[in-house]
């Protein structure tokens, strides 16, 4: 298992603190500190119904942060639904994330320049997705860029999994397959998932490396990713392009909003992996190396305060959605079965009025 930073965010015996400049690693911190307070500030409004329902990421800010500040510009990102926090620092406003879980297609809505990918709700749909935009990029001789994949640890067990690594063994695609084993896909743990003693194993069998890393140290997320985005693009001879990333970590919270996880894990265990928090974690071996102070601490705090509340007004300002909206975003063309939808309920809404469709 890759470590940079121990538990008590000391630099492991023989580690190197990766290539970031000073005010990089401080970024890399504040964002992950914007990911947490975010992510508290979301389960809260679900609670008070300003949300529908929302996947918290607490506990997994290093994995994300991490692996997705080792992006370069023209590399895309493949998101799952819990990918708030790597969204957040390839561009995507946090506004648009509150709308999405708010139930308005417009925060699924990217914009141009972020290279993100449109959340994907169906397990591991997005893994063959993943292959093929980076197949298409190969096809096109685009030698610079690279497609890394965000999946949870159940996602391993679904055929796409297979289908989209063994293609992209085969095809020698660009892609990073980013695992965020969090120990759980709801109420399933990860022994449950795979008899495999760890899940970076499984890239042999594809021909391809596979890279265990410690999910809750950033610094090794980090340097874990940059490699295997360096490789992607540009693989010696005797290497292939893809790599299956393990980063190991927990979810501190629930499922979703809608799970009680306390029916099924021990409490006991989450607070083992409290001590693995990644973000005391950054802020110790940050402050000991003289990067950061406690002034700094409390300014990017208020800051981060700020930023939340703003995004939480503009999310709550936005005038409902047109219904027709849900049908848009996704894909350039409309497919014909989704143009038969959206006539579909044209015809009911004609008929019966949005007031009468609205009634509970
Ligand atoms: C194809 C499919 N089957 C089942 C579900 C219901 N479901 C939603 S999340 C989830 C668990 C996923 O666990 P994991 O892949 O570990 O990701 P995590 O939520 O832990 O990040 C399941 C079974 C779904 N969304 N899609
Ligand atoms: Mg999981």
């Amino acid at each position: 298992m890759v470590r940079v930073l121990d538990e008590d965010g000391e630099l492991v015996d023989g580690a190197e603190v990766p290539d970031l400049s000073d005010d990089e690693l401080v970024e890399m911190y504040r964002q992950m500190k914007l990911a947490r307070r975010f992510d508290e500030r979301a389960v809260s409004l679900q609670r008070q119904g300003r949300i529908g329902t929302y996947p918290p990421l607490s506990g997994q800010e290093g994995a994300q942060i991490g692996s997705a500040f080792a992006l370069a510009e023209d590399d895309w990102m493949v998101p799952s639904y819990r990918e708030h926090g790597a969204a957040l620092v390839r561009g995507l406003p946090l506004k648009d994330t509150l709308l999405y879980w708010m139930g308005d297609e417009r925060g699924n809505s990217v914009p141009e320049d972020a290279n993100i990918f449109t959340v994907a709700v169906p397990i591991a749909s997005q893994i063959p997705h993943a292959t093929g935009l980076a197949w298409a990029s190969k096809l096109r001789d685009e030698e610079d860029k690279a497609f890394l994949c965000y999946f949870g640890d159940g996602a391993t067990s679904e055929g796409d999994f297979h289908e989209g690594l063994n293609f992209a063994g085969v095809f020698d695609t660009p892609n990073v397959f980013f695992c965020n084993n969090n120990q759980w896909a709801i109420s399933v743990p990860r022994e449950r998932q795979t008899a495999s003693e760890t899940i970076a194993q499984k890239a042999e069998a594809y021909g391809f490396e596979g890279v265990q890393v410690d999910g809750m140290d950033p610094l090794a997320v980090y340097k874990v990713t940059k490699d295997a985005l360096q490789k992607a693009k540009n693989p010696d001879d005797d290497e292939l392009r893809p790599t299956l990333v393990e980063a190991v970590q927990y979810r501190f919270g629930a499922h979703t909003t809608a799970d009680d996880p306390s029916v099924y894990r021990d409490e006991a265990e989450v607070e083992e992996w409290k001590a693995k928090d990644p973000l005391p974690r950054l802020e110790t071996f940050l402050k000991n190396t003289d990067r950061l102070d406690d002034d700094d601490v409390e300014a990017i705090e208020a800051d981060i305060e700020d930023d939340v509340a703003a995004a939480i007004e503009a999310a709550e300002e936005t005038p409902r959605p047109d219904p027709v909206e849900m049908f848009q975003n996704v894909y350039a063309d409309m497919p014909q079965r989704l143009e038969q939808q959206l006539d579909w309920f044209e015809s009911i809404r004609a008929e019966h009025g949005d007031e009468a469709l609205l009634e509970d």
